[in-house]
Formats: C-alpha cells, sequence, structure tokens
C-alpha cells in the first residue's frame, strides 16, 4: 500500500507516522509513505505556497502550481493515482467505511491545505475525494491526513499483529467496545465484575456483548440503526427502553 502526501509541513507528518503500529508497518515495508514537501514544487526564490484570494477577504489561498507540480511528480513515478484525497473543512465525514474502500486500493495521494484553503482548480483537475475527519476546526490537512494514514493502515493486511482485534473493530463491532479490565482485581475501592474472574467463558462473552449494547444504547444510540442484533440483545434493548434507568 502506497501513500503520498503533500504538505508544507513535512516533519509534522513524519513525527505522526514514525511511531507505533503505522511506525512498525513502515520499517517491516508493509506501507510505503512518502511525504513531499509542497515548497519543493514551487519555481520562485522565495518558495511561495500562497497569495490573496481573489474577490477580496480574510487570509490567505494555497497557490495551484505548486499542487499541480507536486501531482505531475507524483503521477511521473507511480502513473494515475487511484485516489486523490483533499483533505477539507467542506469534505464529506470520512468513515470507515472510507478507510475499507482506500485499503482495498494500490495507491492513495493526500493533499493538505493550509491557510483558508487551496485554490478550487487543484480539487476540480485532481480529486478525486474530498474528505473532513469532523465537525472542529483545525489548522490545516495534516492531522486529518495522519488520521486516514493510522485508520487505512490498520486494515492491510500484517499491519495489526492480531487479526482478532482487526476483525473485532471491524465487523462484530457496529457498537461500542465493551469495558477492559486487568489486575489488580481491587484498585481505588472498585472490583472487577466477577463475571470476568469466573473463568465462564459463555458468561462472559455473554455479559461483554450486552455491555457493549448497553453503552451503544446510552451513548450512540444512532448506531443501533445499522446494528446486527440477535433475539436476546433486542430482548436487552426492549427491557432497558420500557424499564425506568436503574445504574
Ligand atoms: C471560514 C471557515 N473556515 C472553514 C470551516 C476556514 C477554515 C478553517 C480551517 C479553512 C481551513 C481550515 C483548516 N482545516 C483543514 O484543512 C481541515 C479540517 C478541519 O479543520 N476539520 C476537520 N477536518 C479537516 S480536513 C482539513
Amino acid at each position: 500500500m502506497v501513500f503520498d502526501i503533500v504538505t508544507i509541513f513535512p516533519r509534522m507528518i513524519e513525527a505522526g507516522l514514525a511511531e507505533g503500529v503505522v511506525g512498525r508497518a513502515r520499517e517491516r515495508g508493509l506501507i510505503d509513505v512518502t511525504v513531499r514537501n509542497l515548497r519543493d514544487f514551487t519555481a520562485d526564490r522565495h518558495h511561495v505556497v500562497d497569495d490573496v484570494p481573489f474577490g477580496g477577504g480574510p487570509g490567505m489561498v494555497m497557490k495551484p502550481e505548486p499542487f499541480f507540480a507536486a501531482m505531475a511528480a507524483v503521477e511521473g513515478e507511480r502513473g494515475r493515482p487511484e485516489a486523490v484525497v483533499m483533505l477539507s473543512p467542506a469534505g464529506r465525514r470520512f468513515t470507515q467505511a472510507d478507510a475499507a474502500r482506500f485499503a482495498a486500493l494500490g495507491q492513495v495521494v493526500l493533499l493538505c491545505g493550509r491557510y483558508e484553503g487551496v485554490d478550487e482548480r487543484v480539487r476540480e483537475r485532481w480529486a478525486t475525494d474530498e474528505v473532513s475527519i469532523g465537525d472542529y476546526v483545525l489548522s490545516g490537512g495534516e492531522v486529518p491526513a495522519l488520521v486516514i494514514v493510522d485508520a487505512v493502515a490498520r486494515l492491510v493486511p500484517g499491519v495489526v499483529g492480531d487479526e482478532q482485534s482487526v476483525e473485532a473493530d471491524s465487523f462484530v463491532r457496529g457498537l461500542l467496545d465493551y469495558p477492559h479490565y486487568t489486575r489488580p482485581a481491587e484498585y481505588a475501592g472498585k472490583r472487577v465484575p466477577d463475571v470476568l474472574l469466573s473463568g465462564h467463558h459463555a458468561e462472559i462473552r455473554r455479559w461483554r456483548r450486552q455491555q457493549a449494547l448497553r453503552r451503544t444504547w446510552e451513548r450512540r444510540p444512532d448506531l443501533l440503526e445499522s446494528a446486527q442484533l440477535d433475539d436476546e440483545e433486542q430482548a436487552w434493548l426492549r427491557a432497558w427502553t420500557s424499564a425506568p434507568a436503574t445504574e
């Protein structure tokens, strides 16, 4: 899986890719991330990447030419890219389904904007996708690009050591996770639920399903619309919906 990231802050991207699961995947050659400094694709002495907006208004706009030159370099090295993703607050929300779609491709290019935005002709000419990571204001597309590489890389075979946890994330889920505990069995005056110490694996699985469903119902009821629930889970939901809260 090959990623090309175009940015004016390459060190910010490199720092974010150096650690953890993604850092190890790079070391092992499972993913290849090339970070391209947009300023390397300027033609002027001062490596200017921004300019004032036509029509006036606050802030600066990123010039089109450096992005076109960077994309020409990417195409020259890799051929026609399968996906070119513009990171933008005006994009569609990035979801796990997008991560899965990108992971099925061989190559993804990520274009990071800064300032008020990027000249619209860059999107028109190059972008196959325009995505936001959520409704909050960031300073640019670099953190969102790291988010996308992280989410996509986890779906590349071998990147996450324990394939079971990827499975649990992607498909048993659709629900929030159940609560986790480790030793000691009592800490800060709180005991670990007895069922987890019981060794009854069927009961443990049932408790975890119930906890996951309970939390989802309380915190993210929107997720229940598309969750696949068995008869017992539907019965739990009906009981909670009709009964007064107990805690
Ligand atoms: C005047 C309105 N602002 C748009 C909501 C201007 C603006 C804010 C932030 C323009 C660019 C930015 C920089 N943000 C991103 O480039 C960005 C982003 C984000 O801010 N939130 C969530 N996802 C993303 S993806 C790229």
